[in-house]
């Protein structure tokens, strides 16, 4: 089986503010996008002790149960004053999808400390229905708002400052935050890989 880029491919994910994400950020490489949500698929559970285990994972299902080309994405923000935390649970920390109760706890956790340094990171992974995976990862360096601004982006994008930028990710308009985000750094390696023959 070769491993390029059908005209289709299913993005495994359940989460909204990703998907819009993609699909801005692949726009250009005449490829159609379906998510698994949309497909009907469970969202598998992630079990993995790693971002790339994870989005293997998520991929590897999606790829299996559609027999489509599969893109998953596995997420999060890492707090250096709390020893990397909520790394691969940031999900898990928000309560059923509201991440305002995760912010607060991550601003209440730092408390006094001066290190508010933090980072998002994403590691993608594309499956092949014959089980052929890559992976490529990206991340975005930053700082910890001492309290949530802005209404744009999703999860934790209120409380996250990008170093050169005084913004967090929720002030800034989508095409601010796509040119800089963690996301976006994977999804230039993985264009540059995979899609870019596709530029209409
Ligand atoms: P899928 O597994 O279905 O893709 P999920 O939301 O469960 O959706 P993850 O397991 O990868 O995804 O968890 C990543 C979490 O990290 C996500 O729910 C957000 O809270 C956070 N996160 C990731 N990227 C983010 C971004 O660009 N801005 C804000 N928060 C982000």
């Amino acid at each position: 089986m070769p491993h390029t880029i059908p005209d289709r491919i299913v993005i495994a994910t359940h989460n909204q503010g990703k998907l819009r994400e993609f699909q801005a950020l692949l726009a250009p490489y005449g490829c159609a996008l379906i998510s698994s949500g949309q497909m009907g698929l469970a969202a598998p559970d992630e079990t993995g002790s790693t971002f790339a285990e994870n989005a293997i994972l998520k991929a590897r299902i999606a790829a299996q149960e559609t027999g489509m080309v599969a893109l998953a994405d596995d997420s999060g923000l890492c707090v250096s004053a709390l020893d990397g935390s909520p790394g691969i649970y940031s999900a898990r920390w928000s309560d059923n999808g509201d991440f305002y109760p995760a912010m607060e706890r991550i601003n209440r956790e730092i408390g006094a400390n001066p290190d508010r340094a933090a980072h998002f990171i994403t590691v993608l992974a594309l499956c092949w229905p014959d089980g052929y995976h890559e992976t490529v990862a990206g991340r975005v360096d930053g700082t910890i708002a001492p309290a949530p601004r802005g209404t744009g982006g999703h999860g934790y994008d209120p409380i996250f400052v990008p170093n050169g930028d005084t913004r967090t990710f929720a002030e800034m308009h989508d095409d601010e935050k796509n040119a800089i985000s963690h996301r976006a750094v994977a999804a230039r390696i993985l264009v540059e890989k995979f899609f870019a023959h596709r530029k209409s």
